[in-house]
């Protein structure tokens, strides 16, 4: 593990070991406000422009009315710091962008944080729990007084990617993913926020990656839907991820060509990242892909029932879409796909109860039935 500071103190010296005993990659530590972590006011107006969507947990609010995510002190007034951990979550799985990826037109695809059968808040959240673990037990050693900790992976009121670019675990890249030289983008982010103070583990401020980005604009020009709207910021709701794991419901028709064949999740913005060229894969056996999920056939995830989508997703990120939104968008991935051989599978899809995959559907019979020409919004998704 790579020290982020000239004068690490001996503190962070422990927290670094417990981090790589645990299984992480990078950690460093960032305050839990500070006037040079200027990404933080960015924040109020990111929600005010609407930017969220329908993620309104984004967007709660403490009891004086502060956006709770603006800094992680408006929802947790005792935090005076960040342990942020990273974990590298690369596999050999084939890129998205390459010609076995999403060009093929009876199969779809996952994104790569989402192969693994296994739930990676639980891989994450349980190694952070043993460095937090480890860390009290060492204060505890050494006479410290009561400490507050509270380890979050995702759900907690936390802007991560700040807090990790604060602790030198690496640049926000234009396409808003934090980024390693060595690692690349293909990381889980953890966090262990504490009520010690900053100082105890950083004898010399904040460690800040230097941004490596440079003139590179190759993700702002992939992304089929135009999401990311200025270097670093992203308009969520025009985001595949967000329409095929967070949204509710119909997903905008003049969306839906733009999606291409993903069902769920989005890794264009980082499969074309030349930092991620040569990414080392991870040897992690909870985060290996299942190769079901690889690529998998639109026909066998449109035939799953509710049963058998609980069954086989239960511990997956991929739960989190629920079974109608997952038929929902492998039916946007069908229409789109170009191959009417789907649609006896589509036909099956709209007589569905449920009125969304039924209205997604139709709507995919009916783009395979339209003539070529109008779909030639499909190659913007597919890199052909
Ligand atoms: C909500 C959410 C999403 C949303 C919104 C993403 C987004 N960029 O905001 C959706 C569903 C779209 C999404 C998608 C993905 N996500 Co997500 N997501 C989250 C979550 C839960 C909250 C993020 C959040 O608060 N977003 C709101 C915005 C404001 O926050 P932000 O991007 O962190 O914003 C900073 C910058 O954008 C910047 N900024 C904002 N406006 C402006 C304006 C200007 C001018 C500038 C310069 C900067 C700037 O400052 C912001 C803070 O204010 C985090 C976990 C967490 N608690 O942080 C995971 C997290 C960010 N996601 C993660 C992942 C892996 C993904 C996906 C790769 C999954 C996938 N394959 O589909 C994609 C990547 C898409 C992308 N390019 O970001 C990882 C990122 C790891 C990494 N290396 O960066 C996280 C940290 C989860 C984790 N624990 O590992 N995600
Ligand atoms: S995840 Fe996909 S849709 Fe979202 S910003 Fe990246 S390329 Fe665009
Ligand atoms: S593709 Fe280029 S601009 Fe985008 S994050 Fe990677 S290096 Fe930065």
């Amino acid at each position: 593990m790579r020290e982020l500071r000239q004068v690490p103190t001996p503190l962070f010296q422990f927290v670094q070991r417990a981090a790589q005993n645990a299984g992480f990659e990078r950690v460093g530590v960032a305050p839990a406000n500070h006037p040079e972590m200027r990404e933080l006011q960015h924040f109020v107006p990111w929600i005010e422009a609407g930017y969220a969507g329908e993620m309104e947990y984004l967007k709660r609010r403490n009891d004086g009315g502060e956006y709770k995510r603006r800094s992680v002190d408006q929802a947790l007034p005792w935090a005076k710091s960040v342990i942020v951990a990273a974990m590298n979550y690369n596999s050999s799985a084939p890129k998205s962008i390459d010609s076995e990826g999403l060009c093929n037109t009876d199969r779809g695809w996952i994104s790569r944080y989402a192969m693994s059968p296994h739930d990676y808040h639980e891989t994450v959240l349980g190694a952070l729990r043993r460095v937090e673990s480890a860390l009290l037990e060492h204060l505890r050693e050494t006479g410290s007084a009561e400490v507050t900790s509270c380890c979050y992976v995702d759900t907690g009121p936390v802007l991560e990617r700040v807090y990790a670019k604060y602790a030198g675990i690496g640049w926000i890249g234009k396409n808003t993913c934090i980024i390693d030289e060595k690692l690349g983008s293909w990381m889980f982010l953890g966090v262990i926020v504490t009520s010690l103070d900053f100082a105890l583990f950083s004898g010399e401020g904040l460690a800040v990656a230097a941004d490596r980005c440079g003139s590179c604009t190759r993700c702002i020009e992939a992304c089929p839907t135009e999401a990311i709207v200025a270097p670093g910021e992203l308009n969520a709701s025009r985001c595949i991820s967000y329409f095929t794991i967070e949204k509710r419901g119909a997903i905008p028709e003049e969306m839906r060509p733009k999606i291409g064949g993903h069902v769920f999740g989005c890794d264009i913005c980082q499969d074309v990242c030349p930092w991620n060229r040569k990414a080392p894969v991870s040897a992690n056996p909870a985060l290996q892909p299942d190769p079901e999920l690889v690529h998998p056939q639109l026909s066998s995830l449109a035939r799953m029932d509710a049963a058998e989508f609980r069954r086989r997703f239960r511990g997956s990120p991929i739960s989190r879409s629920k079974h109608s939104g997952l038929l929902r968008n492998v039916a946007i991935a069908m229409g789109n796909s170009g191959n009417p051989e789907l649609i006896p599978e589509l036909k099956r899809l709209s007589e569905s109860g449920d009125e969304a995959v039924a209205e997604h559907a139709r709507w995919a019979i009916g783009r395979l039935l339209s003539p070529p020409e109008n779909h030639k919004d499909r190659s913007i998704a597919t890199n052909e």
